[in-house]
């Protein structure tokens, strides 16, 4: 079977993992093509970051620092350290010294002129993932945050800073990819999404990790022509975001932090969406027929991913909810 994930960071790494994990167990002659969201991506000290193919790339790896959430296990920050203190890069945006390395390795080749998608072959050919990464483009196309700052007026900065630097506990007001209309989707994408027998939408950030993939010109559409089933996982379990910030991205586009507002965000493939079916937690049970007057197929299952068994359990749940396995 091939399996088309599309996917943020965190989130989606451990969905991707247990994904991995299903196939391994059950389904072992499939393959796994992830469309990973580069809108975090950002150049801090000259040097080109793709945080969310990162986080998907050490996580299937197993070298990821599972506490912190993004980075290497065993990091040190020496480096990050000195640039500091020569003033380079953002104080608030630590660079490990491993981490480092990754990101020396895909600028040294985007200088010689490779494309990301090259980079990121390159990049994960190091470790046997047992899934294809691919950028959702290789142009430039970053999340900016527009914010309401109660000190000034507003203010716009890279999403990055947003977050790492200020938590995004300034209220957004809008989220703008810039230069995203002149992107289009990076080699691979549209025939991992056409000839996919499932396409699943991991249980990552709505609107800067799922909207921003789906927003390069074409993969959007490339979702709603797809032949294949199209299956949501919500990141949101009893009306609140497991980690991060979802909330306040949500808010910011005026959907309610909740499983079936944002399966109605997404939207049935027969009412102009992108979804057939939506994975709800047994917490949002009570949401079912909610969902289901959105005119998708929708259940209750266990959403949470503490281990591999966990995600395994809820990537079969979700394939299982797609009609592609009984
Ligand atoms: P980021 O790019 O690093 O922010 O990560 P993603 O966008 O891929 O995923 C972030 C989202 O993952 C958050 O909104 C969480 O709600 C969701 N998430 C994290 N862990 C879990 C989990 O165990 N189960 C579910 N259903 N969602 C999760
Ligand atoms: N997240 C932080 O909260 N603080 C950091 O200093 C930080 C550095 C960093 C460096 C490289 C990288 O690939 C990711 C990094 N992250 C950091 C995580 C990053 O903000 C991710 O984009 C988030 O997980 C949201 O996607
Ligand atoms: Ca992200």
């Amino acid at each position: 079977m091939r399996i088309t994930v599309i996917a943020g960071g965190v989130g989606g790494a451990r969905f991707v993992r247990g994904v991995r994990e299903w196939a391994r167990r059950e389904s072992p002659d499939s393959t796994i093509d992830v469309v990973v969201n580069t809108g975090d991506d950002a150049w801090v000290a000259g040097l080109r970051i793709t945080p969310d193919l990162d986080s998907i790339m050490y996580t299937l790896a197993g070298v990821n620092d599972e506490q912190r959430g993004w980075g290497r296990v065993g990091e040190t920050e020496r480096v990050s350290a000195e640039l500091r203190e020569w003033g380079v890069g953002w104080p608030w945006f630590t660079l490990g010294d491993l981490d480092l390395g990754a990101h020396i390795a895909r600028t040294s080749w985007l200088r010689e002129g490779l494309p990301l998608s090259t980079a990121v072959e390159r990049l994960t050919a190091r470790w046997p993932l047992g899934v294809r990464l691919l950028p959702a483009t290789d142009a430039e196309a970053e999340t900016h945050v527009h914010v309401r700052d109660p000190e000034g007026g507003d203010r716009v900065m890279h999403f990055q800073e947003w977050w790492t630097r200020h938590r995004a506990a300034l209220p957004a007001v809008r989220f703008e990819q810039r230069g995203v209309e002149q992107a289009v989707p990076a080699p691979g994408v549209l025939e991992a999404i056409g000839d996919a027998d499932v396409v699943l939408v991991a249980p990552s950030n709505p609107v800067v990790s799922i909207g921003t993939v789906l927003a390069v010109p074409g993969i959007r559409d490339a979702v709603r022509g797809t032949a294949a089933p199209v299956v949501g996982v919500s990141p949101i379990i009893g009306g609140a975001a497991v980690r991060g910030m979802a909330d306040a991205c949500l808010t910011a586009i005026g959907v309610r932090t909740a499983a079936d507002a944002v399966a109605g965000h997404y939207g049935a493939r027969s009412r102009g969406g992108v979804l057939d079916s939506w994975l709800l937690a047994e917490e949002d049970a009570a949401l079912v027929d909610d969902v289901r007057a959105l005119g998708l197929r929708t259940e209750a299952a266990p959403l949470w991913m503490r281990d591999s068994d966990t995600s395994a359990a809820l990537a079969r749940d979700a394939v299982r909810l797609a009609g592609v396995i009984d």
